[in-house]
């Protein structure tokens, strides 16, 4: 249904584009350009990283990786299974649903799995039981199966809340983040 569809994309573009220009126009938006992680976007620190709950608006695969390039963050990678708990203890407190993008995929050679922006292996995985599924499911998502957060390869067009993070130990001179 093509109406539908063009007006959710414009709804998707204002929102998307009320949301970076208003901590633009912030005063302390040249802070986070100073790679200052402070007050002017609501952010977790754990594990020597900063995670950003991308709730506003569900986005596709990639417009997930434009809005974290957007706030100067990258789409989220888990790396060890004390992150991925960490990461279902704020999709819980989120309360927005379950259903989240990462940055992993396999849109590069059709098969193996990648963090696209660091151009990573993926090591840890945490799939569900018989994913991933499909070779058209070329992008990470996760879910909760059985009161756990879990993987699986979705295909990268659906709409999805994600989740932007930055490692505090590139770019950033802070030791106090
Ligand atoms: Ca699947």
């Amino acid at each position: 249904m093509p109406i539908p569809k063009i007006c959710f994309s414009l709804t998707l573009f204002i929102i998307s584009s009320f949301v970076i220009e208003s901590i633009q126009a912030d005063e302390g938006w040249s802070k986070v350009h100073n790679n200052n992680l402070t007050s002017i976007i609501p952010l977790h620190h754990y594990g020597g990283k900063s995670y950003y709950m991308g709730t506003h608006f569900r986005a596709t695969y990639q417009q997930a990786i434009a809005f974290c390039e957007q706030i100067n963050m990258k789409l989220l990678t888990i790396r060890s299974h004390e992150e991925n708990e960490r990461i279902f203890k704020y999709i819980r407190e989120a309360s927005v649903g379950n259903d989240y993008w990462t940055s992993g995929t396999r849109l590069v050679d059709g098969y193996n799995w990648l963090w696209l922006p660091y151009g990573e292996t993926v090591d840890y995985t945490n799939w569900s039981t018989r994913q991933p599924s499909h070779l058209t499911e070329k992008c990470l998502q996760l879910w909760v199966v059985r009161g756990q957060l879990e993987w699986n390869d979705r295909s990268c067009d659906y709409r999805y809340w994600f989740i932007c993070e930055r490692l505090n130990n590139q770019n950033n001179n802070d030791p106090s983040i």
